[in-house]
């Protein structure tokens, strides 16, 4: 049968179903119904300036669902008229690679597949990001016109007849009149890192008595990390664990933390088999960083590089500034403040990143959930994170444990904590979030932890360069000693809801910098409990996951 465009008539699957912080996250039986992936793409295609006539890249991490998908949204790119697809070989790209390629080729856009680091597999979850122009996730102007459109949407346009795209090696096909460009995946972001971080010194780190692990968690990154790491920079073989990326993340739970990333951590931590460990996230944006019997938390990593960044050659002439959300720690604000440096406080997601990095207000911003990302692109870069500390470590030649306790005795230290209770009954979390939210204008003033309490409201926040506002980002509990305590919704779970609890403590270089976390915190932890009746009103003992 010859190519035809079929224009599908449909009523919308998404009636009240508002895309979340990070484009369309849901469980991948609910994508396998019919028009649902279908109808999401074409509001987006209806949407996204510039289709027409466009480039457009398309990939994602690999998980169950990912081939089907790029087959779908090559056939209705190509209806609607994208006259160049860039995609690569097994389809596999991760979110910083797309973002790279997106501005490399002057695409109008991507559209990354992926469900982060929720766990994949016919039983697990699938996920749409939809990326603009510069690289990075849309504006909510933009995922705010997609939700609109999918409302009343009618049906969509899609070619027909076609034979399957090969994705298996690199090259050119045509999809009727849409070139389909598929191209090697790794090769542009590893020309990229190389131009950023010194490849020599940090080769010449690995290749002495420094042996470090990586943890690919089945995920996207395996094919990025053996390449740098293992062919370029020379570690042994087995440097890069579970490198090969599995539709179903090998049953596990591609979230790269000290709970899911357990085997990982507890051999740094736990041994001395290793000087330095990292692992990345399903697809690939996330980084955790860990050293010789010493885990990095992703707050103070961000504060490290920014005291640190001139080390590596891409930020040798110094940074614009930083910026890091507002559920993250002030220790990169410290270090801001003393390189005299512009600091801004985003809210959770790295889409309000976009515009600081476009206006070039910032070179560095972060994220508490292990994001960490710079200019170089428009999303958080896990691998970047990875090699960033690599370069810091070959021109410092001190262990990591020794590198944060000098960060601390300079700046101090924030104790920082999250504890995340997943899947609780989603009545049950929205009624205990509305609660505190109605108690907060009686809460000033109150006694809290053994302080007081000196603000207490909802997060909002005016973006500098746009004027925009997005209200409603978070119930802030400042004290009068500059700790703090925060409660959130997540926006990326797919089953109930997730309460998300962060707490945050600032000892000065004088103080006790050598607690443990959660015994630093206990007194805020205990409190804040008793004020959100956390534990009675969710039904569980203790978090799911305690960073
Ligand atoms: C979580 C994190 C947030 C991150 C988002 C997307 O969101 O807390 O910091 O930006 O995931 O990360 P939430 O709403 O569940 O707290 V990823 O790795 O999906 O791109
Ligand atoms: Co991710």
């Amino acid at each position: 049968m010859a190519a035809t465009v079929q224009q599908i008539s449909l009523s919308s699957p998404f009636a009240d179903q508002k895309p979340g912080t990070s484009g369309l996250r849901k469980s991948s039986k609910q994508f396998e119904t019919p028009h649902y992936l279908e109808s999401f793409i074409e509001s987006s295609l209806r949407v996204l300036p510039g289709v027409a006539g466009g480039t457009l890249v398309v990939g994602g991490d690999g998980r169950y669902g990912n081939r089907r998908a790029i087959g779908v949204i090559a056939r209705m790119a190509a209806a609607h008229g994208v006259a160049r697809l860039i995609t690569t070989t097994g389809g596999i790209l991760s979110t910083p690679a797309a973002s790279h390629l997106i501005r490399q080729n002057g695409a109008i856009g991507g559209v990354i597949l992926s469900a982060s680091h929720n766990p994949g597999g016919p039983e697990g979850d699938f996920g749409v990001k939809i990326n603009g122009a510069n690289g990075g996730p849309t504006p909510e102007s933009i995922t705010d016109a997609i939700f609109a459109v999918t409302q009343t949407l009618d049906g969509y346009r899609i070619l027909e007849g076609t034979p399957e795209l090969a994705l298996d090696q690199p090259g050119s096909q045509q999809l009727s009149a849409m070139t389909v460009e598929v191209v090697d995946g790794v090769e542009a972001y590893v020309a990229l890192m190389q131009k950023l971080f010194d490849f020599d010194a940090i080769g010449d780190l690995l290749r002495g008595d420094f042996p470090i692990a990586f943890d690919a968690m089945h995920a996207v990154t395996g094919p990025y990390a053996t390449r740098i790491l293992e062919g370029l920079l020379g570690a042994p073989a087995g440097t890069v664990r579970n490198g090969t990326p599995l539709e179903d993340f090998g049953g596990g739970h591609p979230d790269p933390n000290l709970t899911y990333a357990h085997e990982l951590a507890e051999l740094l931590l736990g041994s001395d088999a290793y000087r330095f460990g990292a692992a990345c996230d399903g697809d690939g944006d996330r980084n955790m960083i860990l050293g010789q019997r010493c885990f990095v938390n992703p707050s103070d990593s961000l504060a490290v590089l920014t005291a640190n960044a001139t080390l590596a050659p891409g930020y040798a002439d110094g940074l614009a500034g930083v910026a890091r959300s507002m559920p993250t720690s002030a220790a990169a604000d410290v270090v801001a403040k003393d390189l005299g440096l512009p600091c801004y406080e985003t809210p959770t997601g790295w889409k309000f990143f976009g515009n600081l990095l476009d206006a070039g207000r910032i070179t560095l911003c972060g994220e508490e959930s292990f994001g960490t990302g710079s200019n170089h692109i428009r999303e958080k870069d896990g691998l970047w994170a990875v090699l960033f500390w690599l370069n810091i470590l070959a021109r410092r030649r001190e262990p990591v444990a020794q590198i944060m306790a000098e960060h601390w005795n300079r700046f101090g230290r924030h104790y920082y904590s999250r504890h995340d209770y997943e899947a609780i009954a989603s009545e049950a979390a929205h009624g205990l979030y509305k609660r505190v939210q109605e108690m907060q204008p009686a809460l000033v003033g109150q006694a809290f932890a053994g302080r007081t309490i000196a603000t207490a409201d909802d997060f909002a926040y005016t973006d500098p360069v746009d004027g925009s506002l997005t209200s409603g980002q978070g119930l802030r509990l400042l004290l009068d000693d500059g700790s703090r305590v925060v409660l959130r919704l997540s926006g990326t779970g797919t089953q109930g809801a997730t309460l998300r609890v962060y707490l945050e403590s600032y000892v000065p270089p004088s103080g006790n910098l050598s607690q443990d976390p959660q015994a630093a915190l206990g007194d805020l932890i205990t409190a804040i409990d008793g004020l959100a009746e956390i534990k009675t009103r969710t039904g569980m003992d203790r978090p799911t996951v305690i960073t």
